[in-house]
């Protein structure tokens, strides 16, 4: 990671840029009223990430870190997650689109000029520039997922296309590898632009265990189906059989059985179910009903990080499964290049020193951990991007999708989710104690 500060400058540059195409890509393929409508009561209206990405830029690049005046102090509250539910923000005095890319187009064009002017340093905090600046990048890729997610939900023909993933094999793969016990460093106090919540780097003592090569495929879920595991009370966390009982759920969201075949919706498109690629779409709940199942476990957030970045042979944790050099397309599936995961066993650039696969990019992997600080955890630049969430009640996912640009994707990188949550591109891996 670069930290010579016009390296940093050209570093957030780029980051900044590319969020701003993708957020045009998918607030440009539908028209006005699909930008305004509300697809579904978990989402906002595209329109409102558009200029709640704005919004935050505004606060945290030219209030926080050039000290300038609100630009439009009338509609910070319209655009604060806190204030607002999802479902009830249609119903706000929200900015059209065209407004909202104007608003948010004079506050890019200002941020860069603040970037041009600005002793960038590489330091955590926000008054360090060079991290309010990939704070601001992640931040607008992790609504442009959340806009992808909403895309997935809308109705209608598809709007968006990408090339097919590269293929993968798991014919010469073992089923699983092999983790040996010991210490490892977990989360990071040196990577420039990690968020508050993947810090500081401390020592994990982590036994043995086994962890699947590769995340668990759909053919391998259309069994547990086959084999009655939406009936069985036995394989369930009691809400989650509640949550099976009450919504009737018989398969991950988006599938449904006509003909006697398994038929998914994605983007748009209903195809048969893809029997090689990783399973989507399923909650924290299932996954755990599979895991049980197949009698094994999900892994915990510190097995599935000393698996993607633990080096048997130095001792050290790298950056990513394949070593510290930032992802390319040889290494993972990320970025929305392509607009689903691909098959299980693809991407051997981008496997651990000891021969797991996929861990970054494909799918979310949901873990058994609950979300919780690392010790010595210090907020920043807010409370509410991850303390307010600390507790039982959100589960880490780790290893980002296909749908995560690379800014916001590493191995100490950690996302959270509520248990029932389905819409998100989640996935899992199951493990075993050794
Ligand atoms: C880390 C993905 C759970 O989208 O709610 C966006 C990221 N925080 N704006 C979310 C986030 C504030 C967050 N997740
Ligand atoms: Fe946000």
């Amino acid at each position: 990671a670069p930290t010579d500060p016009e390296a940093l400058r050209r570093r957030a540059l780029t980051a900044l840029t590319a969020a701003r195409a993708r957020t045009a890509t998918l607030t440009s393929c539908v028209d006005d009223h699909d930008l305004t409508a509300q697809h579904s009561p978990l989402m906002s209206p595209l329109v409102w990430d558009l200029a709640h990405i704005g919004n935050q830029e505004e606060q945290w690049l030219l209030r926080a870190v050039a000290g300038r005046d609100a630009m439009r102090p009338e509609i910070d509250s319209l655009y604060d997650a806190f204030e607002h539910p999802r479902a009830s923000r249609p119903s706000l005095p929200l900015l059209s689109p065209a407004e909202a890319r104007r608003y948010a187009a004079e506050v890019r064009g200002r941020a860069l000029d603040v970037l041009e002017s600005t002793p960038l340093e590489g330091g955590p905090r926000l008054v360090d520039a060079g991290f309010a600046f990939g704070m601001i990048a992640q931040h607008e890729q992790q609504h442009d997922e959340t806009m992808l997610i909403t895309h997935q939900l809308r109705k209608g023909p598809a709007a968006l296309a990408a090339p097919e993933p590269p293929k993968g094999s798991t014919a010469d793969l073992p089923a699983e590898v092999l983790i040996p016990g010991g210490p490892f460093t977990m989360g990071t106090s040196a990577e420039p632009w990690a968020l508050d919540n993947e810090r500081p780097s401390h020592h994990r003592i982590v036994p043995a265990f086994h962890l699947d090569t590769t995340p668990v495929t759909c053919g391998a879920y259309l069994r547990f189906i086959e084999d009655g595991g939406y009936t069985d009370e036995r394989w369930w966390e009691p809400k989650g059989w509640a949550m099976v009982r009450r919504h009737e759920l018989t398969a991950p969201l988006f599938w449904h059985r006509e003909g006697g075949q398994w038929l998914r919706r994605r983007f748009g498109v209903t195809e048969p179910v893809p029997l090689d690629e990783p399973v989507l779409h399923v909650s924290w709940y299932e996954a755990d009903a599979y895991a049980r199942w197949a009698g094994r476990r999900l892994p915990t957030e510190e097995e599935w990080e000393k698996a993607a970045r633990h080096d048997p042979a130095t001792g050290r944790s790298r950056r990513y499964p394949w070593g510290d050099a930032d992802p390319s397309s040889e290494h993972a599936n990320l970025g929305q290049r392509h607009l689903r995961p691909a098959t299980a066993g693809a991407y051997p650039a981008g496997a651990s020193p000891l021969g797991v696969r996929q861990l970054i990019g494909d799918v979310w992997e949901w873990t058994s951990s609950d979300f919780m600080p690392y010790p010595g955890f210090v907020a920043f630049p807010y409370r509410e991007y991850s303390e307010v969430f600390f507790g039982p009640d959100h589960k880490v996912l780790r290893g980002g999708s296909f749908a995560v640009d690379q800014v916001a994707c590493r191995g100490t990188f950690r996302n959270w989710d509520l248990p029932v949550r389905r819409q998100i591109f989640a996935g899992f891996r199951t493990a075993r104690d050794a």
